[in-house]
């Protein structure tokens, strides 16, 4: 069996999908998703300039020997511009390879061991009153995990997660009207101030059931987040995402010094040394990465493994910029994964979005119900792809009142 070519394509319905289709001799394809936000031309030229041109010929049954191909013969290793490359490679050769033996992609790994994944939701306001509202809106819809995001007062602007006004072209986290990006301005002593209080709130308000999840997008200093963290300890959060920037490891044994909140982290991370640290001397309950951009399949599941050792569960990263591929890659996972904790989960379920990439994959209750369909049960329509096209947008970048570049 060969490869015979493979076609990048970038665009999708609000969002700059990097979506790989590899074709085989045998007439079976396979699919992928390379979508780094708001970098997304950078992994389509290192799949269209170096990658395809290599995958010609090769048998796509042999994913482990192209998937070390890909890296060791990189020499320049890591990075997530190259594992988002060779992510999308991994996920369409697993897809050829369930589809070749007819069954959903999750028998490969060991079948299921549940029915379905626990899923959260981001709920966020302006205020208080508006997130209160927020997070009744999704678990009236039956979600059992969210979220939280608020406005902070006195802010000078909306701050991480939490929308500033109704601007059709942002989605939280991309401004689609170029490639200059908003700025921000962070005041963690205000945050510091109100945030322990209003998560204490919503707890009050919504009782001991629901699984509340706070991010802090690598905002604070080593102290600070101690702090922050034993300060919010009453209020039993699932977990609390990335206390301080995720390249400085050693600020997690400081916290975990001091608090026993859960921790979760890893959603910038693109390889399992980046993992290997946190996980092994526990310093994390949770593990965030992404088949996306650390590698494929074959990559993570060789991190969830290590967590698993460590009593680590994983909190796959689920934001918007991933595509329903890397989405039904990671579904297939969660199915799987003994050691699996929850999935966070916004691919918006538009029309558009389906019409794109078609699939049984279900999300009912704030569950996530895996297809049984052969391979990754997803597919993706090319007559569709054709309205879209790439979109330049940005993130914003956060600087203190002084002037200071700070943590996005
Ligand atoms: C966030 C992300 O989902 C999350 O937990 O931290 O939305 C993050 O801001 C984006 O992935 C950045 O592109
Ligand atoms: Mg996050």
């Amino acid at each position: 069996m060969k490869i015979t070519g493979a076609k990048v394509f970038v665009g999708g319905p609000g969002k700059n999908y990097v979506t790989l289709k590899i074709y085989t001799d045998q007439g079976i394809y396979g699919l992928g998703d390379a979508t780094l936000n708001n970098r997304e031309t950078l992994p389509a030229s290192y799949l269209r300039d170096y990658i395809i041109p290599n995958l010609i010929g090769k048998d796509p049954r042999n994913s482990e020997d192209i998937w070390q191909f890909l890296y060791r013969g990189a020499y320049f290793r890591r990075g997530p511009i190259a594992m988002a490359a060779f992510g999308a490679v991994d996920i369409a050769l697993w897809d050829i390879k369930a589809k070749l033996a007819n069954m959903p992609l999750y028998q490969l790994f060991g079948g299921k061991s549940r029915d379905s994944a626990l899923v959260y939701a981001h709920a966020t306001g302006s205020d208080l009153e508006q997130l209160i509202d927020n997070i009744t809106f999704y678990k009236d819809q039956g979600y059992k995990a969210v979220r939280v995001q608020c406005g902070i007062p006195d802010m000078p602007t909306a701050g991480y997660g939490v929308r500033e006004d109704d601007d059709s072209k942002s989605d939280f986290i991309t401004d689609f009207s170029g490639i200059k990006p908003k700025i921000e301005i962070w005041d963690t002593e205000r945050y510091m101030r109100y945030m322990p209080d209003a998560l204490a709130r919503i707890r009050e308000h919504f009782g001991p059931e629901l699984k509340i999840l706070h991010d802090v997008h690598h905002r604070l200093t080593p102290r600070e987040a101690a702090a922050f963290a034993k300060s919010v300890e009453p209020v039993s959060l699932f977990w609390l995402e990335d206390p301080t920037p995720a390249e400085d490891q050693n600020a997690l044994q400081f916290l975990r010094q001091h608090s026993t909140v859960p921790i979760a982290i890893g959603e910038v991370f693109n390889s399992i040394y980046d993992c290997q640290h946190l996980i092994e001397n526990n310093l994390i309950d949770y593990i965030r990465i992404a088949v996306t951009y650390a590698g494929g399949i074959t990559h993570v599941k060789r991190i969830v493994d290590l967590a698993g050792l460590h009593n680590v569960r994983t909190g796959f990263h689920g934001a918007p910029s991933h595509s329903p591929i890397s989405m039904a890659a990671q579904a297939h996972l969660n199915a799987w994964a003994p050691n699996f904790g929850i999935q966070e989960y916004l691919v918006l379920g538009t029309k558009e979005c389906d019409a794109l990439f078609p699939s049984q994959h279900k999300l009912a209750s704030g569950l996530f119900y895996v297809s049984d369909d052969i391979g990754l049960g997803v597919d993706f329509d090319e007559k569709e792809a054709e309205k879209y096209s790439y979109v330049a947008g940005s993130h914003p970048v956060v600087r203190l009142e002084d002037g200071t570049v700070w943590n996005y």
